[in-house]
């Protein structure tokens, strides 16, 4: 068997990049990585808060990758241990984020879909995220409310009134899934997670949604990253068996 690569790393996007859109990992997939982990570093990066990527990636995520940077990076775990965590409660402060939570749910009260159901906000660490049908809709509901969007852009609309809202905050909002969209501070982007791999000299990043307004775009092109383009994840499976796995 080849040795590791020293100071080459292979970062994965979640959601579009390992997985289909919220499902959970293909047996496949779960091998493929388990193989790839033997010749090069590996780490996923999510917008998703931990117990989302967990339920995806399986519960064993921590350690069967060398890194878990969950909700962009502002959780970190490496080799199975948390490393590092950041709060938007404290960065922020409750009054700001009050004004920002009352304003979101008034709008979202006002919002003409065709469907709610609950869970407007979803508070994580180091990220609030929106969505205007509600979280806990079902999967059937999930891709109508996805389509529905994609005619009548209810999340570009409510977005663009929240930046211009709250353009004192240097927020940035990000649409990177089916229902809603994410909010953090400028730079709490999945760049974020990069700070943790200082080691590395070679970050070659793997993901779906690299097109400028799309959640993988920044870190795609970071100077500091070799940005992948992928359109599935057998895909994703393709363009590694080529970079890290082909006969010299
Ligand atoms: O990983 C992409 C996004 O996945 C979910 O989005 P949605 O529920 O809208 O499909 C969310 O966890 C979101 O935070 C994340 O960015």
């Amino acid at each position: 068997m080849a040795a590791r690569k020293p100071g080459l790393i292979a970062l994965f996007d979640v959601d579009g990049t390992l997985t289909a859109p919220r499902k959970v990992v293909t047996p496949k997939m779960f091998e493929f990585m388990r193989e790839l982990r033997k010749v090069v570093t590996v780490g996923v990066v999510g917008g998703s808060d931990l117990s989302k990527i967990t339920e995806q990636l399986g519960n064993t995520v921590i350690n069967d990758y060398d890194y878990v940077f969950s909700e962009n990076g502002l959780v970190a775990h490496k080799d199975g241990k948390l490393i590092d965590v950041q709060s938007l409660k404290s960065f922020l402060g409750e009054e700001k984020l009050k004004e920002f939570i009352n304003f979101t749910l008034h709008y979202i009260a006002d919002l003409d879909i065709p469907i709610k159901r609950g869970t407007f906000i979803e508070f994580r660490n180091g990220m609030i995220n929106v969505s205007p049908i509600g979280r806990n809709c079902s999967q059937e509901e999930r891709e109508e409310f996805e389509r529905y969007d994609k005619v009548h852009n209810i999340r570009p609309k409510m977005v663009s009134v929240l930046r211009e809202k709250f353009a004192h905050l240097n927020l940035t909002f990000s649409i990177g899934g089916q229902i809603s969209f994410d909010v953090f501070p400028q730079g709490w982007d999945k760049t974020y997670c990069l700070r943790y791999l200082g080691d590395f000299s070679e970050i070659h990043f793997f993901g779906d949604k690299t097109y400028k307004g799309g959640n993988d775009h920044e870190i795609y092109q970071s100077e500091r990253t070799v940005g992948h383009t992928v359109t599935s994840p057998d895909d994703t499976v393709e363009q590694c068996k080529a970079l890290f796995l082909a006969e010299p």
